[in-house]
């Protein structure tokens, strides 16, 4: 595997040519910690091939892509406790957040109207304040890194159109309490969004109040292409009920279907069919059998810390946090690890598919070693 810069270096011949001759790695994943994507799983890698050149925007000329996205969704509702699901593959969290609060703007009757999130939301949220005009308050966690319910009660008021939940998030694999921030959002006449962009595919086997089955969830982003093991770009809007979806339809005059609820236009049915062969192929055996194992390796990683005198995040989800000196964290990068830092500096490692016990021990390993020198 070589990195991109030496390649070049290596061969002096231009990137373009180094791809058409496979000769540059796009990524292997034996040392990567901190990616919240993996390894498409072997099937879902074959349909990304095969439906590479279709388009799902234009359901007209491409309709076999477009009955894969109806599997898709109404997959992805089973998962999420929803009945009669409404939605579609997004390129990501990011879409799917984003168009989740253009439907509560668009929805509310106010003119100036705000969002509530806590702190622990994703920057997608912000990326959506900025193009929707919306003002992004942002309220603290407690201590457990969880949404403080007295802070976003405090916060919302008769202009905010959403509020939002994280079911799984980004920097401590934390799940909001859903039920509660629920109740806040009807008390205002709010819509309630779950981020389970990457929560969607563990939480199933947990016994966390995330879905639509227990709480008044309006709208959810959920991601096949984190733990679902989709291949890139598949992401998922799910909407309570179709009526949610038309606050994004726009008309589409020369297309043969009418109208489009996605952000983007064209888009790829890579991602759709990828999904659609991930989670029929593991839905519900195969991804219980994945959260056992990366829970365990959760677990593992986070005793080893520990006996190793580091400040460590109890593990909810799979996603281990620990406090570990700047320098040591850096060496280990050094040695090709690809670690990431939650926004206080955490060593911050997802225990993805691709991670296993084997690669952790080895982490490990280079930690002992570089903290003895
Ligand atoms: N919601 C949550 C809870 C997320 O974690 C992410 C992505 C998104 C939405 C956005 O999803 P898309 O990227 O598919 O649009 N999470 C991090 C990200 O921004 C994951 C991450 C964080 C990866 C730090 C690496 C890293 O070093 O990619």
């Amino acid at each position: 595997m070589k990195p991109y810069v030496s390649a070049l270096n290596a061969t002096l011949k231009p990137v373009n040519v180094l791809v058409r001759d496979m000769q540059i790695e796009p990524q292997s994943f034996d040392r990567v910690l901190s990616s919240m994507c993996t390894e498409p799983h072997p099937v879902a890698r074959k349909a990304a091939e095969r439906f590479l050149a279709t388009n799902p925007g234009d359901p007209g000329t491409y309709p076999n892509v477009t009955a894969l996205e109806e599997d898709a969704i109404a997959t992805l509702g089973e998962i999420a406790g929803l009945e009669d699901p409404a939605g579609y593959v997004a390129s990501g969290g990011t879409e799917a957040n984003i168009q989740a609060v253009r439907i509560a703007r668009d929805r509310a009757e106010t003119r100036t109207l705000n969002v509530v999130m806590p702190e622990s939301g994703h920057f997608s949220f912000q990326k959506a304040a900025d193009v929707l005009g919306v003002e992004l308050r942002i309220v603290p966690t407690d201590d457990d890194f969880r949404a403080d319910l007295e802070a976003v009660r405090s916060c919302v008021d008769a202009e905010t159109a959403m509020v939002v939940g994280v079911a799984g998030t980004t920097e401590y694999g934390r799940v909001d309490p859903i039920p509660e921030l629920g109740e806040i959002a009807r008390s205002v006449g709010a819509l309630l969004h779950v981020d389970a962009a990457w929560g969607g595919f563990v939480l199933p086997f947990t016994d966390h109040e995330w879905h639509f089955g227990h709480a008044a969830v309006d709208t959810m982003a959920i991601d096949p292409h984190k733990m679902g093991q989709a291949a890139v770009p598949a992401g998922g809007l799910l909407v309570r009920s179709d009526d949610l979806l038309d606050e994004l339809a726009v008309d589409t005059p020369y297309l043969e279907s009418t109208s489009q609820a996605t952000l983007t236009g064209t888009r790829s049915g890579a991602g759709v069919a990828s999904a659609v062969a991930a989670m029929d192929e593991l839905w519900p055996e195969g991804y219980r059998r994945q959260y056992a194992r990366s829970r365990h390796n959760a677990e593992w990683l986070a005793n080893a810390l520990e006996k190793r005198g580091y400040d460590v995040v109890d593990p909810t989800l799979p996603l281990v946090a620990a406090d570990l000196p700047r320098s040591t964290f850096d060496a280990l990068r050094d040695e090709g690890w690809r670690i990431s830092r939650t926004g206080t500096g955490e060593l911050r490692v997802v225990c993805m598919p691709h991670v296993s016990r084997e690669m952790l021990a080895s982490f490990i390993g280079d930690l002992d070693r570089l903290e003895v020198r």
